[in-house]
């Protein structure tokens, strides 16, 4: 069996579009994408062409140093690029807000992060200022291989709507079109990782599961906030919608 040389993987990847922003204008604008290509591994295995690898937000922000610094945030990194040799489809998703988000302590008066208000789309925590569009904060990890990916999905660009999933936003129904991009590719089972599990990967994969795909989380390579017992209620509600969580 011929080998897939690492150039030609980050060959195939030079045609990946990135979807920017989120909501009704922008979902499902996908195209020129060739994501299903027959291809092999670094090992020579068959890389099945129905499945993906999503890799949820792994931005300088989420790791140490950055403004929402996961613990050990970096740590996942060459894990996930070493994933990336097993699936013909990787996506990537980066949390994208603009200046002044609604999801930031410091667009509410008096609020400190990490305090929780009441959004009309339901309950929200505040956050330290993180992921602004076009800052340091907001790009990959420096050491995540990114030529790989088929597909970038930006998410929480509308200022009143955070957006934790990949798929909707927190309003659980304005999509980002990622489902638009796996179904027409005939993608059917995910598998993710990335940062964090309590919150980004969280969403993301229940959402996934509630839409009908066969989705496992792999926690080696996932991260946690842990805030108030969010790891724990995180893994439950992944588990209770048929996540397969494994590490
Ligand atoms: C995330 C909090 C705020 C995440 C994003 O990627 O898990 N968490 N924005
Ligand atoms: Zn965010």
């Amino acid at each position: 069996m011929k080998k897939l040389s690492r150039r030609s993987i980050i060959k195939t990847a030079t045609l990946a579009p990135v979807i920017m922003g989120t909501g009704l204008l922008t979902s499902g604008v996908v195209s020129g994408v060739s994501a299903n290509q027959k291809g092999q591994n670094t090992m020579g295995k068959t890389k099945p062409t129905n499945e993906a690898l999503i890799v949820i937000d792994v931005q300088n922000d989420f790791c140490p140093g950055g403004s929402l610094a996961v613990s050990q945030g970096d740590q996942i990194v060459p894990l996930i690029n070493d994933r990336m040799g097993d699936f013909s489809t990787i996506i990537l998703t980066q949390d994208w807000h603009p200046a002044g988000h609604s999801s930031f302590a410091s667009s509410h008066e008096g609020k400190a992060a990490f305090e929780m208000v009441e959004m009309p789309y339901g309950d929200q925590v505040l956050w330290p200022d993180h992921c602004v569009q076009g800052s340091t904060g907001a790009e990959f990890h420096k050491d995540l291989q990114t030529d790989p990916a088929n597909l970038i999905v930006r998410k929480g660009s509308n200022p009143n709507i955070d957006s934790y999933s990949a798929f909707f936003e927190n309003d659980r129904t304005t999509p980002t079109g990622l489902k638009g991009y796996l179904d027409s590719l005939g993608l059917t089972k995910l598998s993710l990782v990335g940062l964090a599990t309590d919150y980004c990967v969280r969403y993301s994969a229940v959402d996934a599961a509630r839409l009908g795909y066969e989705v496992e989380v792999d926690l080696a390579a996932c991260r946690a906030i842990d805030l108030d017992g969010s790891l724990k209620a995180a893994l439950d509600e992944m588990q209770a919608h048929g996540v397969r969580l494994i590490s």
